[in-house]
Order: structure tokens, then C-alpha cells, then sequence
């Protein structure tokens, strides 16, 4: 009886035996993952009870300090193996821990999506026409939005008191702190600039560094001084084209008219956004003879769009000055014809959309745009 009660008087009396006691029993307390870190932070941590059981064998007598160091270690083993143990039966590896320390980013929660926009029907509809020219042979090539007279007029056989020359048609860059004047100068020296009013300039810049047979096209932004309507902007987007040979004729320019409706319109994607592949048969296109300073014979195409002729096009056989204000000798004049045409994109896309106003493209109306993603 005796020796018991000593030994249990020696047991409460080791510190760090009452220490592993009340470290176990706490243990068994804690069952998240923020009472087991607090559990560790109190007992295994850098300012926890066995640091400081460690940090307090410098004041003890040297002959005990060996043991009570030997004691120390092995319940913070045993201590350490509880802990883990606690950890995975509460769902907290220590892998899992460590890497959730290091890594910033928390691999389990769900993603940020970010919206993917699309292109804008203007930039895909002169992509699609483009592609199906070039699919033809045709060169694609630009010219610049902002014009000399000379080429946006002059060079295109356009007299010097035409209408569209006024300063009520066309945008003219402001000059020397004044707005521009209408252009009356039919000189290539003509300094002044303005907004192109058609691609049509693309003809004689073209022509300037390229010898027929030749075909190419010229997207690009037009802008016009206009009221906007339903079928008019003052800023829209036309496709000039040109094919120019030695037996090029108003028939071919029918044949190339016909293969580009077909491949553009009967892949159409109805307004309800079912696919209904139209036949040929159900595009309407109609030619009728008109007047432009630079084709002769000219015409313009028209669709049937919505109860209505929709004119899409301006087109024409190449006139014989627009060739000689490229350069082309009379010679080489003599051998050669060709047609050229200028059609508005906006007026395709309504017509393969069914848009029935092209303000709509402008309006920037989330509503619209996202009916053609
Ligand atoms: C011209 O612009 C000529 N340069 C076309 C041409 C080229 C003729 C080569 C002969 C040879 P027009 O002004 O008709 O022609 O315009 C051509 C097409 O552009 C029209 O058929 C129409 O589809 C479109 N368009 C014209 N004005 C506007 C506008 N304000 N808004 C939207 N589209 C327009």
C-alpha cells in the first residue's frame, strides 16, 4: 500500500506526465479541423507546452535534465501520433495541410467561368464574303478609310460638279480650322481629305500596281453624310470587286453573282435560329440598268427582302477612263474588259439575318447581338 501511494503521489507530481494527461484528454475534445489546430498550436506548436517543457531543462538540476528530456520526447512522439491519428479521423491529412499552407489557391472550390464573347455579325459577315471570293480566286486587299478626292472621285471618271462631291454627301476632314469645302478640284493634287464614300477608290489604287487578268476584292468601312434609316447608316461597310481580263464579260459577272448568293444565303440560319437551308431557287435577284461615272453599261442588284426589292449592289463593266487613270496604256486598254461591283454588308446581313432595320448592328443591344453568338 505503501509503495502505491508513493507511486501515485510520483506520478501527479512529473509535470509533463499531468502535461500528456490533459494534452490527450483535449484531444479527444477537439473534432474540426480548427479545434485540432488550435490543440496543436497549444501543445506541438512553436509556443506550445512541450517547448516550453523543453525550454525549461536549462533551469534543472544537470543530473535529472537527461531524463526529463528523454521523458519530454517521448510524449511529444506519442503526442504527435495521436494527433495525426485525430486528424484523419476528423478529414484533415497532414499532406492535405501542408499543401493547403503552401498552395494559395484552393483547388476545391468551384471555378470562376468567363464569359466567351463572339464576333460581331459586321466582321463575320466580310469574313464569310471574303472567304467565298477567295474560294474564287479573288485577291482581298484594303484601302484607307480616309481618301484623296482624286481617288475617291476623280480617278473614277467622276465629273467635278457631281452631286456626291457636295459637302452634304460626303465628310470632309476639317482643314485649317475651317470645315472642309465641298470638292470642286479634279486634280491629283488636290491635298484635301475626306471619308471614302464608296470602296470604289480600291479599283484604281489596285490597278496602279497590278497588271489583268486580275480579280480582287476590297472590304471595308464607307461613310456618306446621310439621314439613317431603316436601310441607310452614315457609316456602313461595302465589298468592292473587280475582275478584269481579256474576255471578261457581263455574263461572268452573273455566273460569280449566282456561285456567291448560293454559298452565301443557302447555309442560312433562319431569325428563329433553326437551320433552313434555302435553294436557289428561293433567292430573288433581280439587275436593273443604271448610271455610275465608272462602269458602262452599269446596273444594280436587288433582292426581294421582306415584301420588298432591297438594293444590295452596284455593278457595271469597267469604264475605259478608270483604266487609263491607272496607268494602263492604250494598248493594253484595247485587250482587255472587266466588271466591277460594289455591295453593302449591311444589307446582306439583313437580308440573311431577316433584320429588318440595320440600326440594330450599331446599337450595341446585348439583347440582338446575342441572338447570332
Ligand atoms: C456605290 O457605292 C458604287 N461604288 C458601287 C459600284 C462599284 C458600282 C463598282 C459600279 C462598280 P451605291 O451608292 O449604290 O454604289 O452603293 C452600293 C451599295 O452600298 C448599295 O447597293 C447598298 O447595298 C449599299 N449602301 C449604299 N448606301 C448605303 C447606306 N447609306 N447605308 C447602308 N448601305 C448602303
Amino acid at each position: 500500500m505503501v509503495t502505491k501511494r508513493k507511486q501515485q503521489k510520483k506520478v501527479v507530481k512529473t509535470p509533463i506526465l499531468a502535461l500528456k494527461k490533459a494534452a490527450v484528454k483535449k484531444l479527444a475534445a477537439a473534432k474540426t479541423s480548427v479545434a485540432l489546430d488550435q490543440w496543436e498550436r497549444d501543445y506541438l506548436g512553436r509556443k506550445g507546452a512541450i517547448r516550453e517543457v523543453f525550454q525549461s531543462l536549462k533551469e534543472l538540476p544537470e543530473a535529472k535534465r537527461k531524463a526529463v528530456a528523454q521523458e519530454a520526447n517521448a510524449v511529444r512522439t506519442e503526442l504527435v501520433a495521436l494527433f495525426e491519428k485525430a486528424q484523419k479521423k476528423h478529414g484533415v491529412g497532414i499532406a492535405e495541410k501542408r499543401a493547403l499552407k503552401t498552395h494559395t489557391i484552393d483547388v476545391t472550390l468551384p471555378g470562376v467561368s468567363t464569359p466567351v464573347g463572339h464576333i460581331h455579325l459586321v466582321s463575320r459577315m466580310i469574313e464569310r464574303v471574303t472567304d467565298i471570293f477567295s474560294s474564287m480566286g479573288f485577291d482581298i486587299v484594303e484601302g484607307p478609310d480616309i481618301e484623296s478626292p482624286y481617288y475617291n472621285f476623280d480617278a473614277l471618271n467622276v465629273p467635278a460638279d457631281h452631286p456626291s462631291r457636295d459637302l452634304w454627301d460626303t465628310f470632309w476632314m476639317q482643314e485649317a480650322g475651317e470645315i472642309g469645302r465641298a470638292g470642286r478640284i479634279a486634280n491629283q493634287n488636290d491635298s484635301r481629305r475626306l471619308l471614302r464614300t464608296h470602296t470604289s477608290p480600291g479599283q484604281v489604287r489596285y490597278m496602279e500596281t497590278h497588271k489583268p487578268p486580275f480579280r480582287m476584292v476590297v472590304p471595308g468601312r464607307t461613310y456618306r453624310f446621310e439621314n439613317a434609316d431603316r436601310t441607310h447608316g452614315f457609316e456602313f461597310h461595302q465589298i468592292e470587286g473587280m475582275m478584269v481580263g481579256p474576255n471578261i464579260s457581263a455574263a461572268n459577272f452573273k455566273g460569280i453573282l449566282t456561285v456567291f448568293f448560293n454559298t452565301l444565303f443557302c447555309d442560312i440560319q433562319s431569325a428563329q435560329g433553326s437551320k433552313t437551308n434555302v435553294t436557289s431557287e428561293q433567292i430573288k435577284v433581280r439587275l436593273r440598268p443604271s448610271f455610275f461615272p465608272f462602269t458602262e453599261p452599269s446596273f444594280e442588284v436587288f433582292m426581294w427582302f421582306q415584301g420588298r426589292w432591297l438594293e444590295v449592289m452596284g455593278a457595271g463593266m469597267v469604264h475605259p477612263e478608270v483604266y487609263k487613270h491607272a496607268g494602263y496604256s492604250a494598248g493594253e486598254i484595247a485587250k482587255i474588259q472587266g466588271f466591277a461591283f460594289g455591295g453593302g454588308i449591311e444589307r446582306l446581313i439583313m437580308i440573311k439575318h431577316q433584320i429588318p432595320d440595320m440600326r440594330l448592328l450599331y446599337v450595341g443591344d446585348l439583347r440582338v447581338i446575342r441572338q447570332f453568338s
